[in-house]
């Protein structure tokens, strides 16, 4: 697969990326009309995407035409879904522009995070292990590191944030210098602000200490240009249903020479050369961390979802389209009195907001009751919501098929709820 802007003009209407044909590929919006007979304002991306058939289609076919497992036999159909799951893992890899053997499945980035950290703090040295991670992390990455300590001899220390997610360059290095980390967790985009954040400037900080940088991508994959090989990063993962595909797929990615020194952190078939009494000889590259039966529809799906988003023009597209998305939103938000929102201005397509007079829980339920779907409360990142916030927030999310029509009817909403309280 190449990265390619789409030939395929039907996704286009004056050059950027039209919502209304991308829905065409979208069940969901005319299955909830014909069962609720309302409209769907899906505004809740962030929390996960929802899913062009195709990717439902290329998982159906795995079942239908060719369900067999991967990896233990050689008749026809177990043959051609490992070649769907190689197929599938090339072109993920391809997508981040990493390698295949640079490339574990996993449920997705919150197993994905628990097995970095279990895969760092396994490796033997002199002190432990020194871990640098910001307040603005989500909780898979923020819980995970806090509750692994517990019984981990790990340190681990915080770095503040701005009012948007931000973090200046020179604090960062100022806190680098200052705690010597051998690894820094940072996400990639923020799920609260938007915040998008110039990776590249920060491995190169990290790396000019000799530590690491270990990525969440969650909220960035399928959103923003992720290129592992350009921003130089060590090890990354992400979530599938972030990003048009399944639910229970996600991906760890880990450069080559690091992954060598790493360890298998679950075991199981499927992993191993030989096992005798005495000794178990792991198989080599990533398949040892790979064991038991995988998701192989999960891996398939999000393979299709990878491939669609090429085929509608590739991220350049996706980024677009959220873009004039995003600075629509802003400009409608403003016309709402009371209203307060907080938004990165480097973005990914998320923008929080809260009204001084209404709990954001009744928004939710409001908004809901009429079809527009939005998230409320501490969105997973409680440590930094309540740092820019006194208030839990509630929470808009684009992607390629939210149209300019869904933000004028959550507008309509929102100003008959700041009415309806006053
Ligand atoms: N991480 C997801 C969110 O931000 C669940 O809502």
């Amino acid at each position: 697969m190449r990265r390619r802007q789409t030939d395929d003009n039907r996704f286009f209407f004056r050059n950027m990326l039209d919502p209304y044909t991308i829905r065409e590929d979208f069940s969901i919006y005319k299955n909830y009309t014909a069962d609720t007979n309302k409209k769907l304002v899906y505004l809740d991306c962030a929390s996960s995407s929802l899913t062009p058939d195709v990717v439902v289609t290329d998982m159906s076919l795995y079942y239908t035409q060719y369900r067999s497992n991967i990896e233990r036999s050689s008749f026809g159909l177990a043959q051609r879904a490992k070649l769907e799951c190689d197929l599938a893992r090339k072109d993920i890899a391809q997508f981040i522009n990493a390698s295949t053997d640079e490339l574990i499945f996993t449920s997705g980035a919150t197993d994905a995070a628990n097995k970095v950290v279990d895969m760092i703090t396994q490796v033997q040295s002199a002190r432990p292990v020194r871990i640098l991670t910001s307040i603005a992390e989500h909780h898979s990455v923020f819980v995970t590191l806090l509750q692994k300590k517990v019984y981990t001899n790990y340190e681990v220390e915080f770095i503040s944030v701005d009012e948007t997610a931000g973090i200046s360059c020179e604090i960062f290095e100022h806190k680098i210098k200052e705690y010597k980390p051998d690894y820094v967790f940072m996400q990639y985009a923020n799920n609260v602000t938007g915040a998008v954040y110039k990776m590249s400037d920060y491995t190169k900080i990290v790396h000019s200490y000799n530590a690491q940088i270990v990525c969440d991508a969650s909220q960035a994959v399928g959103h923003v240009h992720v290129d592992v090989e350009k921003d130089e990063i060590d090890i990354l993962f992400f979530s599938g249903h972030k990003m048009l595909g399944p639910t229970g797929i996600g991906v760890l990615y880990c450069r080559k020479n690091i992954l060598e020194q790493f360890h298998p952190t679950t075991y199981g078939g499927g992993a191993v050369e030989s096992v005798s009494l005495r000794h178990i000889e792991f198989t080599q590259g990533v398949k040892r961390f790979e064991p038991g039966t995988q998701n192989i529809s999960g891996i398939i799906g999000l393979a299709s979802a990878v491939r669609y988003i090429e085929h509608i023009g590739g991220i350049a597209a996706v980024e677009a389209h959220s873009e004039d998305i995003f600075k629509y939103a802003l400009s409608r938000l403003s016309q709402i009195d009371r209203l307060h929102y907080i938004f990165a201005p480097k973005n990914c397509g998320i923008i929080s907001f809260y009204f001084e007079h209404v709990h954001t829980h009744d928004v939710e339920a409001i908004l809901a009751d009429s079809g527009v779907a939005v998230r409320s409360g501490y969105h997973c990142a409680e440590t930094l919501v309540r740092h820019i916030s006194d208030t839990p927030l509630t929470r808009i999310s684009f992607y390629i098929y939210t149209t300019k029509e869904d933000i004028d009817i959550l507008v309509s909403k929102l100003q008959e709820i700041s009415a309806l309280f006053n």
